[in-house]
């Protein structure tokens, strides 16, 4: 049995952050081994640090787990073509454009400096992976998720069923809203009795880093810089905050699935979702580019910092090491009074291991296959 902790002390996640879509990121777990509860030395006033336990699966049950979970009732079989599957690539050009921002909506993020940054040419798909592309993804290659070997991943409560909610033990007390509950993954995204079956075009969620990694590379293709996806999302406008400009209701228009209503506890889905929505829903940016910004967060390569430079820099991935890895756009969870992340510049992290119910991912290239 392992334990795992959380604590969140003000601007500093110390451990798995709760935050997001509140402040930060669902949760950021070590991945393995030795934990500590690093709050313990600290006031509790200080951390507003809590202490939680998740009890993981042995790692034998996790095999167990992997034989479990090539059930599906899966449509496709293995002779399917990936090239069929495989997200429409959009070629950007590239070239200089300004990164970040000098008015920071979030400043402990990094937002800023705004610098100036270098692009060589490079592909990027069109919108998010989704659950049908990874559905055909792991019947070719049977992968298993990191959320289905931990055997559990974390949800927003407020999807959550009466009957999994009754079972949960405990939440993150810094962001109660989201909860670990067990047996959720990327076919059961709001638990056990939870499917994918009628949301095979929404984007596939909890998908940690390195799966994304492993789908991406199977596809030929990478995960994008941080730079390249910020570059995405600007759809060649500059110094704006959203990919289609710096109003966030054009003509009273919805551009992007994001959180109506007081958050967490009642969403008013004007939008017309209160979760993820199928991919390429909202306007496309004038990159061609679908839910740069709010449907589901994504991953990207690069390591997390949020000590930047005015320096020129040339196709900058990122430091070399980290703990966690960035992801970019906001998600449907995102509201301007708890998580205003949903604008290019924005960001935040997770460890790569994390997975949660509004996390995903886009794959890019340096070339077609
Ligand atoms: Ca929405
Ligand atoms: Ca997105």
């Amino acid at each position: 049995m392992r334990f795992f902790f959380w604590c969140w002390s003000g601007e500093e996640q110390l451990y798995s952050g709760p935050d997001e879509d509140g402040r930060g990121s669902p949760f950021r777990v070590p991945r393995r081994g030795n934990y500590s509860n690093q709050c313990e030395d600290k006031p509790a006033q200080d951390c507003g640090c809590n202490t939680l336990h998740r009890h993981r699966a042995e790692e034998e049950e996790d095999e167990e787990g992997g034989e479990n979970i090539q059930h599906p009732a899966h449509k496709y079989s293995e002779r399917g073509n990936k090239e069929d599957i495989l997200s429409k690539m959009v070629l950007l050009q590239g070239g200089w454009f300004l990164m970040g921002t000098d008015d920071p909506g979030i400043p402990q993020d990094g937002e800023g400096p705004q610098r100036r940054v270098w692009l060589n040419p490079f592909y990027i798909e069109e919108h998010e992976v989704t659950n049908l592309q990874f559905q055909l993804f792991t019947n070719i290659t049977h992968h298993v998720t990191e959320a289905e070997r931990f055997g559990d991943s974390f949800v927003f409560e407020g999807l959550l069923s009466e009957e999994v909610r009754s079972s949960l033990s405990h939440a993150v007390a810094a962001a109660p809203w989201w909860s670990p509950v067990k047996g959720a993954d990327w076919r059961h995204p709001e638990g056990p009795d939870s499917s994918i079956v009628h949301r095979m075009d929404h984007p596939a969620l909890h998908v940690s880093w390195a799966d994304a990694q492993v789908y991406c590379e199977w596809a030929g293709r990478r995960l994008p810089s941080e730079a390249e996806w910020e570059f995405a999302c600007r759809g060649g406008l500059q110094d704006r905050l959203y990919p289609w400009g710096n109003k966030l209701m054009p003509r009273g228009q919805h551009y992007a699935n994001l959180f109506q209503g007081e958050f967490p506890s009642h969403n008013t889905a004007e939008d017309g979702f209160a979760q993820t929505s199928p991919v390429k829903k909202f306007p496309a940016n004038a990159f061609g580019l679908y839910d740069m910004v709010g449907n589901v967060w994504e991953w990207t390569a690069d390591w997390w910092s949020v000590h930047h430079t005015r320096d020129n820099a040339h196709n900058p991935k990122g430091p070399e090491t980290g703990r966690d890895r960035v992801k970019k756009g906001g998600s449907y969870m995102c509201h301007k009074s708890y998580c205003y992340r949903y604008r290019c510049a924005a960001r935040s992290q997770n460890t790569p291991d994390s997975s949660a119910s509004n996390l995903g991912f886009r794959c890019a290239a340096d070339s077609t296959p």
